[in-house]
């Protein structure tokens, strides 16, 4: 992998996407590595979250640029017939439910641009935090197709579907990180120079907790969220009856009722 660079800080990843001359532009390559990288990540099973971000440059004119990703490769795309059209489109998804579904709570922390697939990537994350100088938008129609990876369903889901109509419908690329914050599309916005401090702040403090029960709120929260309550509330039930089979249940418990003011921080151990 050269685009997409992880690194592993403690119990926590960062997976960053490192393709400047496109903007971070994702390609069929690009969503490849993208994939790998979550793979490597998934391997590592001290890691209990996962921040994903994307990188910076100085342009032609001299001055530095920032991007998440500036949206699928429409170089790669301008020459698509429907069945590469509809094979990318299925490739982009399937990473982005990868994500979605990834085992550890994803952060995506927006450094920039976050635009078209950008957005559909941020969106497919648990967790999203926004630099200040973030742009967001869904492009899409403005250059003659619809978002495929996600950005006519997630995007109604988490900010409702009269504000998500107007993203799609006029393609602006030009909605600040406070739009985005006023939406409900990011939970935080912050000066660049402090996002990864504070992604990895939050990453350490999920990073903290019970890892196998964080991921089974994320999958009671994920799978629950499309499906009836009553169905959702029995998957919760058996979540909850799950952690009862871990170590860290009886640790968690027993450091609570451990009235000894000396003992040693909480430490789980993901079994
Ligand atoms: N695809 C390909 N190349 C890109 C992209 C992109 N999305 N974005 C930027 N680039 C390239 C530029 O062509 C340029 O290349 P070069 O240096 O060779 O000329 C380089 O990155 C730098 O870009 P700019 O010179 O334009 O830099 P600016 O700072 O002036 O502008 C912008 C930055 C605002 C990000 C501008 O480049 C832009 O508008 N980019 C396109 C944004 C966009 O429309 N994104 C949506 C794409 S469509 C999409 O994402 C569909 C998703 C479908 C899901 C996946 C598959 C189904």
């Amino acid at each position: 992998m050269t685009d997409v660079v992880v690194e592993k800080k403690g119990h926590v990843a960062i997976v960053k996407i490192e393709h400047m001359k496109a903007m971070n532009a994702l390609s069929t390559d690009m969503y490849a590595q993208l994939e790998e990288a979550f793979d490597e990540v998934g391997k590592m099973d001290d890691v209990y979250c996962v921040i994903l971000t994307g990188s910076s440059t100085v342009n032609k004119k001299g001055k530095t640029v920032n991007s998440f990703v500036a949206g699928a490769d429409i170089a790669q795309m301008s020459t698509m017939t429907v069945a590469e059209g509809k094979a990318f489109g299925n490739d982009s998804n399937r990473v982005c439910w990868k994500i979605e579904n990834f085992k550890r709570p994803v952060i995506a922390a927006i450094n920039g641009f976050c635009l078209g697939g950008g957005c559909e990537l941020a969106m497919s994350c648990d967790i999203r935090l926004a630099s200040d100088n973030a742009l967001f938008g869904q492009p899409e129609v403005g250059l003659g197709i619809t978002p495929g990876c996600g950005g006519t369903q997630r995007l109604a889901r988490l900010i409702g579907m009269g504000k998500a109509k107007e993203l799609l419908y006029t393609a602006r690329g030009n909605y600040t990180a406070q739009d985005a914050l006023a939406m409900g599309l990011v939970n935080y916005v912050y000066p660049l120079d402090q996002l990864m401090d504070e992604a990895m702040k939050l990453a350490e403090e999920i990073a903290a907790q019970a890892p196998i029960a964080v991921s089974l709120v994320k999958e009671a929260v994920n799978v629950g969220m499309q499906t009836d309550l009553n169905s959702a509330l029995k998957l919760e039930g058996n979540c909850f009856g799950e952690c009862f089979a871990t170590e860290d249940q009886k640790y968690g418990m027993a450091w609570f009722l451990d009235k000894n003011r000396d003992k040693p921080a909480k430490e789980f151990k993901n079994k």
